[in-house]
């Protein structure tokens, strides 16, 4: 129990440092303009910060973007930039987002993350 219970923190990883751009609202296309910001999850929505978020105590100010999970799709894409690990998160509503890291690790890491997220709010 006790090596099962070390493990635990890196399983769950709920906020991580990605380069993020709007690249459409409601289905409109948006200027791309990479960002470097601290992405957080909650159950059913991916909250995008200017800074990183202490784990416990008030949130500091900052938020940009609150993404919802509820529908969304999230997918690997080579086409929709010349970085690499670049994943693509597009909502129910239909707006679209692109996350990228330079570390496949940390990439595929929160990708897994999120999409965990997204099953869990999307299923009744
Ligand atoms: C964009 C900027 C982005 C680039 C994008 C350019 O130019 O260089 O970094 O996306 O490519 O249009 P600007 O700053 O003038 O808006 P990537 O880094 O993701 O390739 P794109 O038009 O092919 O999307």
């Amino acid at each position: 129990v006790t090596g099962a219970a070390a493990f635990e923190p890196l399983a769950e990883v709920k906020g991580q440092h990605v380069n993020v751009t709007k690249i459409s609202e409601s289905g409109k296309k948006q200027r791309k303009n990479w960002t470097w910001m601290w992405t957080e999850l909650n159950s059913e929505q991916l909250l995008v910060y200017k800074e990183r978020q202490q784990e416990t105590g008030p949130k500091a100010g900052g938020k940009t973007d609150v993404v919802p999970l509820c529908g969304a799709v999230i997918e690997w894409t080579k086409e929709k930039s010349s970085r690499k690990n670049v994943f693509q998160i597009t909502t129910h509503t239909g707006s679209e987002y692109l996350l990228q890291v330079d570390s496949y690790s940390a990439a595929s890491k929160w990708y897994d993350t999120i999409r965990k997220a997204i099953d869990s709010s999307t299923k009744p």
